[in-house]
């Protein structure tokens, strides 16, 4: 069971994102999904953002968006779920790095915990420098801290907002990307 120093259960910080199959339909399931989870209650969620495809360029444009967790399990625990619920909408893997995908679960954050593991590295190794993960994660917690110390607000600062789109709550993606 994962538990801070005063044993409070830990929250910790899911990226999501798609950008095959209707990909504002993949998030939605995965939210149900995160929110099904056993041990664990989806405690927010940040509106979602279309942004542009990060690594090959002839993909279509992601759809993105952070949830916080508070969870009872353990680290990797959740990432077999994630990965579990990443199956069951359908994901395959391909050898191309950073290829199209129906849905993608990152762990972005598990309370103050580093962790350099071979199946899992928290903070998610690239998530300082990315803007479809640090506004949607602004939006939610926006005073957070990483566990080196730096602020939120100092990655956001050196993080332009270009190439995403935010979508107000009653919009719907019709077509892929
Ligand atoms: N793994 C290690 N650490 C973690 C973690 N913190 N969370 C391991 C989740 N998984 C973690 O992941 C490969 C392996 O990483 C897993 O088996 C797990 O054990 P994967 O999901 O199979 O592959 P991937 O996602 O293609 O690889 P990678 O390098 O994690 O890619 P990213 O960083 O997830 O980037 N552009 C836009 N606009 N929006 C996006 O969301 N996403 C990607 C994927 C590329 N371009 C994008 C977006
Ligand atoms: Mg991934």
């Amino acid at each position: 069971m994962q538990r801070d120093s005063e044993n409070r259960v830990l929250r910790t910080y899911i990226g999501l994102g798609s950008n095959l199959a209707t990909p504002l339909e993949q998030l939605r399931s995965a939210l149900a999904a995160l929110a099904a989870l056993p041990q664990t209650a989806l405690v927010a969620q940040s509106a979602f953002y279309i942004s542009d495809p990060l690594g090959p360029a002839d993909q279509p444009r992601y759809v993105n968006a952070v949830a916080a967790l508070d969870t009872e399990l353990a680290p990797l625990q959740l990432l077999d779920a994630l990965q579990r619920i990443e199956l069951e909408q359908g994901r395959t893997r391909k050898a191309e790095r950073w290829g199209p995908r129906t849905l993608d679960l990152d762990i972005l954050l598990f309370g103050d915990l580093q962790l350099a593991e071979p199946r899992l590295t928290v903070p998610h190794y690239h998530m300082h420098a990315r803007a479809f993960v640090l506004y949607p994660l602004a939006e939610i917690a926006p005073d957070l801290r990483l566990p080196d110390g730096r602020a939120l607000t100092e990655l956001l600062a050196a993080c332009p907002f270009a190439g995403l789109e935010r979508l107000n709550r009653s919009e719907t993606v019709t077509s892929e990307g």
